[in-house]
């Protein structure tokens, strides 16, 4: 059986919740389709985000990546073309703010995905699920993970798909935050095992 791991994040900035918490908390030790599920869940930091993943890939040795984020205002599940080596954004959960900073001095400018990001979104829509491939990840430290993992695994010859994906703010969220765009925390599971079942 393959492995997969599935990163999620704490709650940032003044989000009283992050969904990617929870399906990462669900998914840990699921079996779907051929892997089963290895999950995390990181802390939002510029320093300490990215060296968890990459602690968490050399113990568990995974087939794949699947890393989740909130996109606080984005209706679909937006599996992420692309990751550039840009740190700037708003303060993280250590109070750090980064400006127009590379993420890896001197590193390539952008990384692609190498999950397959269309089969992903072929599969939910064709499950009902409003998905769509997004062109900008950011550069607040769901980028920064994506750049970071996809570099890592780069200088390491390993080439298993790795890649980020936004999902939208639960209804939770919503009744806090009116006019927030959202979907429900079952749906939400729903997508990421029907993406996990179609890599
Ligand atoms: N979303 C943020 C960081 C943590 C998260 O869930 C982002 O999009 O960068």
């Amino acid at each position: 059986m393959k492995t997969i791991l599935v990163t999620g994040f704490e709650p940032f900035l003044d989000h009283e919740d992050n969904p990617t918490r929870k399906i990462a908390a669900v998914l840990d030790g699921e079996v779907i389709g051929e892997y089963k599920v290895k999950a995390a869940v990181l802390p939002v930091t510029f320093s300490g985000a990215a060296d968890k993943v990459k602690e968490k890939i050399e113990e568990t040795n995974p087939d794949a990546v699947m890393m989740l984020g909130l996109a606080a205002g984005r209706n679909p599940i937006t599996p992420e073309r692309v990751a550039i080596n840009c740190n700037d954004g708003e303060v993280d959960n250590n109070g750090v703010k980064k400006q127009d900073e590379e993420i890896i001095e001197g590193g390539p400018a952008a990384y692609f995905s190498t999950l397959p990001i269309r089969n992903l979104v072929d599969a939910l829509t064709e499950a009902g699920v409003p998905a769509a491939i997004s062109n900008t990840a950011g550069t607040y430290v769901c980028n920064n993970i994506m750049y970071q993992t996809l570099h890592y695994l780069k200088e390491r010859d390993l080439s298993i798909p790795a890649g980020f994906i936004h999902v939208p703010a639960s209804h939770q969220m919503a009744l806090q935050k009116h006019g927030l765009a959202s979907m429900s925390e079952e749906e939400m599971l729903r997508a990421v095992r029907l993406m996990i079942e179609a890599m």
